[in-house]
């Protein structure tokens, strides 16, 4: 058996700590856990997704994602505490029992592993994939502006020196294509897609790639509302929350805009801590507070996907 040597809940992990993780915490609870393959990334590494729940028949699921941005550290480290919480605390709490009990959490704790990589040995702050691009020298693609919601019409560029490069085409990245085969082919049972970035202390929902509104942005703004305020009652963070458009910004080719688009009626992007003192350098010394305030928020959304 691989061991997850050196792995923390309390620290960054590198990658090759996090991927010895997910054998190992499949293999401590097999209960509970199951893991897949869903792709492999540009420089070919392998894209794990974990199963999170007690088995049982024709179980809705909640889909959720971490580690899209390379330097957003804290978000893979929030899906891993995920894992964690919901295997130490299953069969404890009744709530976490009953939304494991009931629901399926796919996770997968990180989408970018090129990326995260070379933020751990080139660049800190390194924010897209590491792909390479026909008759230019600069690298990577935004994740976020590659799905097919919007594509690149707005808030993304078509330069692969920028940030926020959209691809070729929507779904022209290998992890793209592989997080969006997933839930495809999956439609029947994801009821929620969540996904979790950093920083500004926001919670999301459609559109981004327009000002437009979904048909349920009442639901989306109270139940966004409900769970900013279940997060706050922790430490007193403080999130904002709405569509994506004039909340942060306007952006296309985004993941949550396009699972919304795909008739998943519950969709989120998180931007976890902080407001930006320190940003995208969280210190680990936050990364215990940020997750248990995170957490109340998730299931706090499982719960009200269930009941819905
Ligand atoms: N923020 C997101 C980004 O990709 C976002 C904001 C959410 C854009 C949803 C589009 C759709 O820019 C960070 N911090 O990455
Ligand atoms: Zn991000």
């Amino acid at each position: 058996r691989v061991r997850a040597t050196g792995h923390s809940y309390e620290k960054y992990n590198k990658w090759e700590t996090i991927e010895a993780w997910t054998q190992q915490v499949t293999t401590e609870n097999p209960d509970l856990i199951s893991r897949s393959v869903i792709g492999t990334t540009f420089e070919g590494r392998t894209m794990y997704l974990l199963k999170v729940g007690k088995a049982g028949q024709n179980k809705p699921a909640i889909f959720m994602d971490c580690g899209f941005h390379a330097r957003e550290w804290i978000s893979p480290a929030f899906c891993q505490w995920f894992v964690r919480e919901a295997v130490r605390t299953y069969g404890r709490e009744i709530h976490m029992t009953e939304l494991l009990d009931k629901l399926d959490f796919y996770v997968l704790p990180v989408v970018n592993v090129d990326g995260y990589i070379y933020t751990w040995t080139k660049n800190r702050l390194w924010r897209k994939t590491r792909s390479t691009h026909a008759g230019s020298s600069c690298f990577g693609t935004d994740l976020n502006r590659n799905f097919d919601a919007g594509w690149c019409k707005i808030g993304a560029s078509q330069n692969p020196c920028d940030e926020t490069y959209c691809g070729t085409a929507a779904e022209s990245e290998k992890e793209t294509k592989a997080l969006a085969d997933f839930i495809r082919n999956n439609l029947s049972s994801i009821k929620a897609y969540l996904t979790i970035h950093s920083y500004s202390q926001m919670m999301l929902y459609p559109y981004s790639y327009d000002y437009k509104l979904g048909t349920n942005n009442v639901e989306l703004n109270a139940l966004a509302k409900a769970a900013v305020k279940e997060l706050a009652t922790l430490h007193g963070t403080k999130y904002t929350y709405g569509p994506g458009a004039t909340t942060i910004y306007p952006a296309a080719g985004g993941s949550d805009d396009w699972a919304y688009d795909q008739g998943i009626r519950y969709s989120f992007t998180f931007e976890l801590r902080d407001r930006g003192r320190y940003g995208f350098l969280l210190p680990e010394s936050q990364i215990r507070a940020t997750c248990e305030e995170t957490m109340l928020a998730i299931k706090h959304v499982a719960s009200y996907v269930l009941e819905h």
